[in-house]
């Protein structure tokens, strides 16, 4: 079982790149999301294989995907979401097609303005999360129905299986 770490109260950046990770990077193998405290435990350091906005560092060859300082000087250049895409771009995985999901989550996560976001905000994924934030407390459950509307949404090319966790 491949563990995916990210933070607790996930934003949309911690979720689309959770499940990138999920169907694209672990793809077949088993996999489940945990969430976690800014400051990873070290237990849960131990037996993470990915993480995912959390964790101030980034090295996708250890798949460690987070944006802000040290791992880049300015949070907002980036998004983790960004980062494992890219990576999954250039390991040869078929993500070109999800390009306007990422972008519209990097526009979120770095507080930048289009009308994109704007559209996402009214009835796209930041809408979606939102909705589900306010009918579930549980970060797991939050994660769950949102990675059903994505898959939905955004149909997996190569991956149309139940969620393994
Ligand atoms: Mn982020």
């Amino acid at each position: 079982m491949k563990h995916i770490i990210t933070h607790t109260s996930p934003d949309l950046d911690a979720i689309v790149s959770a499940w990138l990770a999920q169907d694209f990077l672990f793809a077949a193998e088993a996999s489940e999301v945990l969430f976690v405290s800014r400051k990873v435990p070290v237990k849960v350091r131990q037996i993470a294989d990915c993480l995912v906005d959390i964790g101030n560092a980034y090295h996708p060859q250890q798949y460690l995907f987070d944006h802000k300082p040290p791992a880049f000087e300015n949070r907002n250049s980036t998004c983790a979401t960004q980062l494992i895409w890219e990576y999954l771009l250039r390991i040869g995985r078929d993500v070109a097609y999800l390009e306007p999901l990422v972008e519209v989550t990097f526009q979120g996560d770095t507080h930048r303005n289009s009308e994109a976001l704007k559209q996402s905000r009214k009835d796209g994924p930041h809408a979606e999360l939102s909705r589900l934030k306010d009918n579930h407390k549980k970060a797991s459950v939050v994660y769950e129905q949102m990675v059903k509307w994505l898959r939905a949404r955004y149909g997996t090319h190569t991956n149309s299986r139940s969620m393994c966790s």
